[in-house]
């Protein structure tokens, strides 16, 4: 991204932040940020940093939830058989356990179903339901799902099974006929806040039963013991953290730092999480869910939920690792489907599609939208990822910037089999035979639309003013995550006193700045050629700690680098211009089967012959066609070498 697409938010009057900081006793810096998010009157701020029972809605002001706390309550007295029927993700998994503890507090007869996501998939399955009911399940509850399961929830009701729906994706115009459907954004209803995730809604079902539908004014009145699992299943989904939201989460975060339930205790401490490291938003997104959502995208979710649920140390320790152990299967088989379908990705055959679909044979259905979302990162385009199971293709597809995939693939609906989403994130089932159409389609689609992302920044900030107490000022502002960013700082050609690269690819950054303040970047090989000219580059960063050894220490998390154009190396010119002579000599050698040859004749090794070729290919001066031909694109147009990534990380390889 060019500094060009930097937005700096405009700073708040002296007189607001002067205010804000002697009224609430925050620093500078904290009362810049709340008043930039429209908090400008004491008042509000306080609102906003301090999370209170005022900001809780009543459960009563859900849609249906007068009826679910009624039937709900006969049927744990009379003893009916309650299945709750929840999903194989974090969110899923979460509200099944809150569903669960709640209905067992009174008493219920409750078991659980999480669905297999390559048996039954997603939502209600019509067989698994008479599964259920034949075993004798006489109420299912379903959180995470339902509002689509017209089928099942039907067969259900028609067997006398009362179904009770609480969900909160995106409504159906024709919704199922079961007993109750509790949902957030439901036409009839009038809940005034329509973001809670799964689990949010699950968490205020149990409210509603716990408390006897009874308004509360203390938080002691509420089950707080389920919170944390509010908050994992909450960030995982990535609901907005405004609202009733910013508080289920924060007093939930505030649980797990207090007193971890034994599964999760154990769990992060597999993850590497140090005694005295807070958890916070960021240790659920990126140690937690991935670690509890691993289960389910490799087998049964059973597992998982089992670790949130138990209260017993030895048990939490034993399952902790067999999730551990689950999660390197994943890691493993993402490597290796990423491999593969990034090769795909790169030929020239897909050089030019503006939606990159790749396809593969028996790639792991479970970490396909992992891969989507990696080649996003690399490729900067939408990319659709599918692989051929029983003779049909199935994916997920990921968007880039805020571009709606949904709405573009929605157009070829009577392709597919099966298709559902949103405007970031979509699934699809789709044949061979219409797969070749779908690519057909794409490939004569006007040039799209793609919105150029900025990076909003909070302020512009000397390195010299930047320090552990500074972070832990911020960190009242706290969860962050959707609609509540963390603050972004703006450094302005900062002295960097080193900068190495890190990484078996030498991908990531570090630059050392003063006051052994360290910033690092992750997985930008563009960014790497700092190393070579240290000097003249601004950023843009987020901060956070950083445990080594027992001591913590300020580390900036680049989210942005602006670093004056790479001197073109002479040298370099040189050489790469020897190479292109011998293309434009040779344009009838198979590369390829001759790498060996060419490179020994270039006096390069076959590495470097790759690289090259591939920075002429990024450059637009060749093409790669029949397996292996190099041929010269004629009257392309100049341009240098450092106007290509591959250069870069060549540089910085040197
Ligand atoms: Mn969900």
């Amino acid at each position: 991204m060019s500094q060009n697409n930097w937005r700096v938010l405009p700073q708040p009057s002296e007189k607001t932040v002067r205010q804000l900081t002697t009224k609430l006793n925050i620093d500078q810096l904290t009362a810049t940020v709340v008043a930039q998010k429209g908090f400008i009157t004491p008042e509000t701020a306080f609102k906003y940093l301090q999370p209170s029972i005022d900001q809780l809605h009543d459960p009563m002001l859900l849609h249906d939830m007068d009826k679910v706390y009624d039937r709900l309550t006969e049927a744990a007295f009379g003893g009916e058989k309650i299945v709750v029927y929840g999903d194989y993700d974090l969110d899923g998994m979460t509200s099944t356990a809150v569903m669960v503890e709640a209905l067992e507090v009174l008493g219920a007869d409750v078991t659980a179903y999480l669905p297999n996501r390559f048996n039954d998939g997603y939502g209600p399955n019509i067989a698994v339901y008479k599964r259920l009911i034949a075993e004798g399940a006489q109420i299912i509850v379903t959180v995470d799902n339902g509002v689509s399961g017209n089928e099942a929830v039907a067969y259900a009701m028609n067997q006398g099974v009362d179904v009770i729906i609480t969900d909160h994706h995106e409504m159906p115009p024709v919704l199922p006929d079961a007993f109750a459907i509790v949902h957030p954004r439901h036409p009839d209803g009038h809940y005034p806040f329509g973001d809670l995730s799964g689990v949010g809604v699950a968490f205020k079902v149990a409210q509603a039963l716990l408390t006897e539908g009874q308004p509360i004014t203390d938080k002691s009145e509420l089950p707080t013991e389920m919170l944390d699992l509010v908050a994992l299943g909450e960030i995982a989904d990535m609901v907005s953290l405004t609202d009733e939201n910013r508080t289920m989460v924060s007093w939930g975060l505030k649980q797990i730092n207090d007193s971890p339930r034994p599964g999760l205790a154990a769990l992060l401490k597999n993850a590497g999480q140090v005694a005295n490291q807070p958890i916070i938003s960021e240790t659920v997104s990126f140690k937690i869910a991935p670690r509890l959502n691993a289960v389910g995208r490799l087998g049964d979710a059973q597992l998982a939920l089992d670790l949130l649920l138990s209260q017993d140390p030895d048990e939490g320790v034993a399952m902790a690792s067999q999730v551990e152990a689950i999660n390197a299967e994943r890691q493993e088989i993402v490597k290796e489907v990423f491999g593969a379908a990034k090769q795909i990705a790169l030929s020239d055959k897909h050089a030019n599609d503006q939606v990159l679909v790749v396809a593969g044979d028996n790639w792991h259905q479970g970490i396909l939208g992992i891969v989507a979302s990696r080649l996003v990162e690399l490729l900067h385009k939408p990319v659709i990822v599918l692989s051929l199971i029983d003779g049909s293709y199935k994916g997920s597809g990921r968007t880039y910037n805020q571009f709606d995939l949904y709405a573009l693939m929605g157009q070829y609906r009577d392709l597919y089999e099966t298709f559902g989403g949103h405007a970031s994130a979509l699934g699809l089932a789709i044949s061979p035979k219409n797969l070749t159409a779908l690519r057909e389609q794409l490939s004569v689609l006007p040039t799209l639309e793609v919105p150029e992302s900025s990076l909003v920044v909070n302020m512009m900030l000397p390195v010299s003013q930047m320090a552990i107490s500074v972070y832990d000022g911020l960190t009242l502002l706290e969860p962050f995550g959707t609609d509540n960013a963390q603050p972004t700082f703006g450094v302005t050609e900062p002295t960097i006193e080193k900068a190495v690269t890190m990484g078996s690819t030498k991908q990531h950054l570090k630059l050392t700045l003063t006051n052994h303040v360290e910033a690092v970047g992750f997985n930008h090989p563009d960014w790497t050629a700092i190393v070579a000219h240290p000097t003249n580059v601004s950023f843009v960063a987020t901060m956070g700690l950083n445990y080594f050894r027992g001591k913590k220490s300020l580390q900036l998390l680049l989210a942005d680098v602006s670093m004056p154009q790479v001197v073109e190396n002479t040298a370099h010119k040189k050489f790469f211009g020897q190479v292109y002579k011998f293309i434009y000599a040779h344009q009838d050698l198979n590369f390829a089967q001759n790498l060996d040859k060419i490179a020994k004749q270039l006096h390069i090794t076959k590495h470097d012959l790759n690289v090259m070729v591939q920075v002429f290919i990024e450059l637009g001066f060749v093409q790669v066609i029949d397996g292996g031909f190099v041929k010269i694109i004629p009257n392309a147009p100049q341009k240098a070498l450092t106007t290509s990534k591959t250069y870069h990380k060549f540089l910085a390889n040197r």
